[in-house]
């Protein structure tokens, strides 16, 4: 490996400071593997330059990657030209050293790295849009606008990181009860969750939507033999809501399965949940240090409560409430007074429930729908499904739509399909729950909302 400095220069963009190509470099450590007990050891290491203290003989340059930071310390008299080269560059350049890890009681971590080459392999402009060290928080506009730089701070990709877990949790939970990952289109014909939350768009010559849920093609794969899937893709709603819970584009996950009711769609969305709350606890203890927070600590079987049995509890509080109507915000605040952490309401009114809902067979006012809230936050709904062909059929009648647009879908339902059931569970939600974020925008990397379409 050849020593960088001066080698193959470039003239970058940032005050004419050179940049070299990263050639046959390579790190042989992350930041966050180096420690005192490697002390004599030569390795190259990439980073940032998170921050700079030049005391004129002595510079302190802390290089920050995606596991830590490490001080670098340079001196002037026996560095040279590493050490002016390495001094003066702007923060948040990328660099890579190489060098060797010394054990130091001075240095904060208790090593230092004394560097014997550097390579700059990107200059950054000054003043930066948005600080990386700073500990004074920016607006979320600024910070969203600049999500890369956002990112770069570790309490913000520690989110991201527990949001990947959560996700590889569910999966994981899911393919051992035996789910096959599905992708449904994301370009439709038909509304599935109402119509007035559809974005229009063109498809050649004919309208189309972009889907709401894979709820149409989800059921039709129970009419397929696949028995059990899932899939984790993206879900678009037009709804005008500008609140920190909702997004326009969000990422659905969500499951059918066969043979089954409802009360076996919630106890396989138990074992989801329990199963990524396992896998953050099992490997995200450092983000969720950084962040300062603890895992909600309940383990399923999550407490029920049904619908009638909330109405009676909001209108015993004073609260005005019709049989039928969906739960306000007030009366789900009252209803989250009672019920600790996450929580089931079962058995709806069919009429605020989507047609495909199965209604109860001795009380039909009533369906095997729930959803499952955290505190006064939902995070899935599901159900069990009509799966007689003429119900379904009538019930989509019933709801004001046109059976023809659902012609593609009720097809599945004459020729042999189980009878099945399913729920859809927010991504940004439940990562929400286990980071305690209290926007949904410091769930998603780049969030789709009434104002933002860029970046
Ligand atoms: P629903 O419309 O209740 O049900 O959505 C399921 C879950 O998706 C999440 N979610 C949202 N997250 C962020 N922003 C939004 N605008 C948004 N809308 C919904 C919530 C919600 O609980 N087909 C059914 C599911 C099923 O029955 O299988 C459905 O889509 O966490």
């Amino acid at each position: 490996m050849t020593d960088g400095a001066g080698d193959g220069n470039m003239d970058g963009p940032g005050g004419g400071v050179a940049v070299e190509p990263l050639g046959d470099w390579r790190r042989t450590h992350l930041l966050g593997d180096l420690s005192a007990e490697l002390d004599g050891e030569e390795v190259v290491v990439g980073g940032w330059i998170h921050e700079t203290r030049n005391l004129g003989g002595l510079c302190f340059v802390v290089l920050r990657d995606r596991s830590g930071r490490v001080q670098v310390t340079l001196v002037k008299r026996k560095d040279g030209p590493l050490f002016s080269r390495l001094a003066s560059l702007s923060r948040e350049s990328v660099v890579m050293v190489c060098g060797v890890v010394q054990a130091s009681e001075k240095a904060g971590m208790g090593f230092e790295i004394r560097p014997s080459g550097v390579k700059v392999l990107s200059v950054a402009e000054a003043p930066l849009p948005l600080g990386v060290a700073d500990v004074v928080g920016a607006d979320m506009d600024t910070r969203l606008d600049n999500r890369f730089l956002d990112l770069r701070k570790p309490e913000v990709s520690a989110i991201f990181k527990i949001r990947s877990t959560i996700l590889e949790g569910v999966r994981d939970a899911l393919r051992r009860e035996g789910f096959v990952e599905v992708h449904t289109p994301k370009i439709v014909a038909t509304a599935t969750e109402g119509g007035t939350s559809l974005f229009p768009m063109k498809y050649f010559d004919r309208p189309a939507f972009l889907n709401q849920s894979p709820q149409l093609y989800k059921q039709i794969l129970m009419a397929s033999g696949l028995d059990r899937v899932m899939e984790i893709g993206p879900a678009f709603r037009a709804e005008e809501h500008d609140t920190s819970r909702h997004l326009n584009e969000f990422t659905s996950i969500d499951i059918e399965m066969s043979f089954a009711d409802e009360e076996d769609a919630m106890g396989m969305l138990e074992k989801a949940i329990e199963g990524a709350r396992e896998m953050v606890w099992r490997e995200n203890q450092k983000e969720l240090d950084l962040l300062g927070i603890s895992l909600p600590e309940q383990k399923p079987p999550y407490p029920r409560i049904t619908y009638d049995e909330c109405v009676e509890m909001v209108s015993s509080r004073g609260l005005d409430m019709e049989w039928g109507e969906d739960l306000s915000m007030e009366a789900t605040r009252i209803v989250a007074e009672e019920m600790e952490g996450f929580y089931f309401i079962t058995r709806w009114p069919t009429e605020e429930k989507p047609f495909y809902a199965m209604p109860f067979e001795d009380r039909p006012e009533v369906c095997r729908a729930f959803d499952l809230n955290y505190r006064e936050k939902e995070v899935t709904s599901g159900a069990q499904r009509i799966h007689d062909p003429v119900l379904l059929e009538k019930r989509i009648r019933d709801q004001g739509l046109d059976p023809r647009g659902f012609e593609f879908y009720l097809r599945a339902f004459r020729y042999g399909v189980p009878p099945h059931a399913g729920w859809g569970l927010g991504a940004e939600r439940i990562t929400m729950i286990f980071t305690q974020a209290d926007n949904i925008r410091e769930c998603v990397l780049f969030p789709r909302d009434r104002h933002r379409l860029v970046p």
